[in-house]
């Protein structure tokens, strides 16, 4: 059963690969350098977590789900941007990303930051671009996604995080993980219930799974990140002596509980999906 689950996964971010190659192909025209810094970002090879969940939630793990490509580049391309710019000097400082050099580093900021902007509304082009879905849905599925980003999502997460001061409680540290990562979780399993016409309630329900997974994977990340020295020794400055995560707060053992119960937590909202509630085959 894992063996399976693992290839549909991995079957499906390679069909996201393709279709985001598509979406923005060499020749988009925008100017040999924005484009090339576009797609440095977007195709670096990224594990498509968000958009092979959009794709799950859509039903792609049972039957086909072409319409639900659309979407799920949309939610890669939020992504791309985000860590174009939660690498820039005046954030992270990151100089590298995915194994390729940052944005900033390779491009220059100027084009690493229209790179990002770029990107960012290219996600909504492509959302309201895709016609297979009806007009209320794409706009549902724009309101889903700028709402992960905004003032209730990225955004503020980030910003929250960037001013983040000690001493912090493990509540207040999980509050900006919801909004710096489980936000955009949230939406891409909200987002693929929307694709297949579920229930409003399955997609509220979808949308607290998301977000139990988006904490428990920045918990993760932090914790990979805590025990391995691979990223914090490319990041020269700023902040990541002073990030407020819960391996921080609470030392590895008990990060690492708190992520499997946010598993856990997940695993009990999925299962209140209605009948035909399973997300694999
Ligand atoms: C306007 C889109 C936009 C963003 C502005 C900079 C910012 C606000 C938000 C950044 C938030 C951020 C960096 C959250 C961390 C999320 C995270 C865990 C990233 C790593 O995700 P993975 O492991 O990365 O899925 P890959 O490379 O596999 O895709």
């Amino acid at each position: 059963m894992h063996q399976h689950i693992h290839n549909v996964v991995s079957q499906i971010g390679k069909q996201i690969d393709a279709a985001l190659e598509e979406a923005v192909p060499e020749t988009t025209g925008a100017g040999d350098d924005l484009t090339r810094a576009i797609r440095h970002s977007l195709l670096a090879p990224g594990k498509r977590a968000r958009g092979v969940l959009l794709m799950l939630a859509a039903g792609h793990g049972q039957a086909e789900r072409p319409e639900a490509f659309a979407p799920a580049c949309a939610i890669e391309m939020v992504h791309a941007a985000s860590l174009i710019f939660d690498d820039l000097p005046s954030m992270d400082n990151a100089t590298l990303r995915r194994g390729r050099p940052a944005s900033h580093c390779e491009f220059g900021e100027a084009t690493a930051i229209l790179a990002g902007i770029a990107l960012l509304n290219e996600a909504y082009a492509v959302v309201s671009a895709e016609h297979r879905l009806d007009g209320d849905c794409r706009a549902d599925l724009t309101r889903m996604l700028s709402g992960s980003v905004g003032l209730e999502g990225l955004v503020a997460g980030q910003f929250a995080d960037l001013h983040a001061k000690a001493p912090m409680t493990a509540e207040q540290i999980e509050s900006i993980h919801a909004r710096k990562t489980g936000a955009l979780f949230a939406a891409a399993a909200q987002m693929g219930g929307r694709v297949a016409g579920r229930s409003a309630a399955d997609i509220e329900a979808l949308r607290d799974f998301g977000m139990s997974i988006g904490v428990a994977f920045q918990t993760f990340d932090d914790l990979l990140d805590a025990v391995s020295s691979r990223e914090t020794a490319s990041k020269t400055v700023r902040h990541d002596g002073e990030k407020p995560t819960l391996v921080r707060l609470n030392g590895v053992e008990a990060a690492e509980e708190a992520a499997r119960a946010g598993m856990d937590r997940a695993m009990a909202q999925v299962s209140e999906l209605g009948p035909d509630g399973q997300l694999l085959a």
